[in-house]
């Protein structure tokens, strides 16, 4: 339930415009980078019961839980005398090349990027001068990451934005008085982040543990929209307070196809009428986990689908990749950044820009996106010689041709309600298709 209260508390931030490059993008890649990239590890995920409890990024957190695979795990690698703050002086970043990562993002086909300036351990990776957290630049690395990837990423003509944790899991003040560490600490520290910075996105999280107004939420969007530096083109997310997700902000945000739970714990429903962004590892975790196998990451046709679904929804993807503490990306993850971006280059004219049409889709077999009078289908599936379609609102005549194929146009014809193409001769098995997976009509 929405209190009229709350409707009107909310009502000049929810009502905001959304920043036309946003939906037009509609794919980011998200980077979770920190200490947890150090012990890089996290329990199986068919061993526990949700999959947050496998998230590595989760580590220093459930190291402490007694009984936790995490404390099992932790005292038999690392013993019982090392701490989890002592794994930043295994955090050296000595590879990390953030001009590689930023070209290998742009070759993927991503529009943005946002980078955890700092999760729930509150280890920043920009030097905050704010002396209650420590820094990339005062320990571990001795470099600004965050800093040095915003300028690769812009000058690959990706956009860049900043994940930021409310929560802070250790923090004293934040532990005796959340408010009081709002107001003094937190608020001030993310005004200076943006203000150094001028994020295009902010992907807030750990906004479950209080109400927004504990975080002080609105009077920091206000400022954000109206008097900071980047008010125009900003993007935010919606976990602004526990009684926020899908309900107030920027786009909704949805995790491993969950949408999150409202402060009553009721599972909330996806609302198609708001923008909203997909967010997920490639495999498992966010984090590095050195305990994933293969088994454990999306194939590049199970990648693939899963853009072409969310974009058929209306959906933006943040897809994201957990590098190493040494700084490299690693490279099954790039493998399918890579595929993904090959597939992009052909079919990317049925995504980038596109809006969803008044269906996703029709069953199992097609996909739909739309942009200006152009449908565009995608093939879950090669449909062999042809296609046959029957969606309501399919036109009875129509220029059909398959996105990079050279040959002539399709022939389209109707059929009553259906509507036929027929495909080119064409084995399906990928080595003669435009693309490998889900070619596009
Ligand atoms: C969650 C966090 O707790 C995860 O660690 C991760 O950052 C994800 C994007 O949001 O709620």
């Amino acid at each position: 339930m929405i209190t009229t209260n709350e409707r009107e508390a909310w009502r000049s931030i929810d009502e905001r415009p959304l920043p036309a490059w946003y939906d037009d993008a509609k794919f980011g890649i998200f980077i979770h980078w920190g200490l947890y990239s150090v012990p890089a590890w996290g329990p199986k995920r068919d061993t526990v019961n949700t999959s947050g409890e496998a998230y590595a990024e989760w580590y220093g957190s459930a190291v402490r839980r007694p009984g936790s695979q995490y404390e099992a795990f932790h005292k038999q690698v690392y013993g019982d005398r090392t701490r989890y703050e002592d794994f930043v002086a295994g955090f050296g970043a000595e590879l990390y090349d953030p001009n590689a990562w930023a070209s290998l993002f742009r070759d993927a086909g991503a529009r943005y990027v946002v980078l955890t300036a700092k999760h729930h351990d509150a280890y920043c990776l920009w030097p905050s001068p704010h002396r209650w957290n420590w820094n990339s630049v005062d320990v571990g690395p001795g470099r600004d990451l965050y800093g040095e990837l915003d300028r690769a990423v812009r000058a690959q003509g990706l956009r860049m934005g900043a994940y930021y944790s409310l929560l802070e899991w250790y923090n004293p003040l934040y532990l005796a008085d959340p408010g009081a560490y709002a107001r003094t600490q937190m608020v001030p520290q993310m005004r200076q982040l943006v203000e150094t910075y001028s994020p295009s996105v902010l992907f807030m999280d750990g906004e479950w543990e209080h109400h927004s107004e504990v975080w002080d939420s609105r009077t920091f969007l206000d400022w954000l929209y109206s008097a900071s530096p980047v008010g125009g083109e900003i993007v935010v997310n919606d976990r602004w307070g526990k009684e926020t997700r899908g309900r107030h902000g920027g786009y909704f945000t949805t995790e491993y196809g969950e949408v999150g739970y409202g402060p009553d714990g009721v599972a909330l429903p996806l609302k198609l009428d708001r923008k909203w962004e997909e967010n997920r590892g490639i495999g498992t975790s966010f984090g590095y986990n050195r305990n994933e196998t293969l088994h454990d990451y999306l194939s590049e046709r199970e990648l693939i689908y899963l853009i072409v679904d969310t974009v058929s929804r209306g959906g933006n993807l943040l897809l994201n990749v957990g590098p190493t503490a040494d700084g490299r990306i690693p490279v099954i993850m790039e493998e399918r950044l890579r595929q993904l971006g090959d597939w992009l280059r052909v079919n990317g004219e049925a995504i980038y820009g596109t809006r969803r049409w008044h269906t996703h889709g029709e069953g199992e077999a097609v996909r739909y996106t739309v942009s200006g009078d152009t449908l565009y289908v995608h093939c879950l599936r090669w449909p062999g010689r042809e296609l046959i379609l029957s969606a309501e609102g399919l036109p009875s005549a129509a220029e059909a041709r398959l996105l990079g194929w050279e040959g002539s146009p399709l022939d389209y014809c109707a059929d009553g309600a259906r509507r036929i193409i027929k495909l080119p001769e064409l084995n399906g098995s990928g080595d003669d298709l435009p693309c490998r997976h889900v070619p596009v009509i």
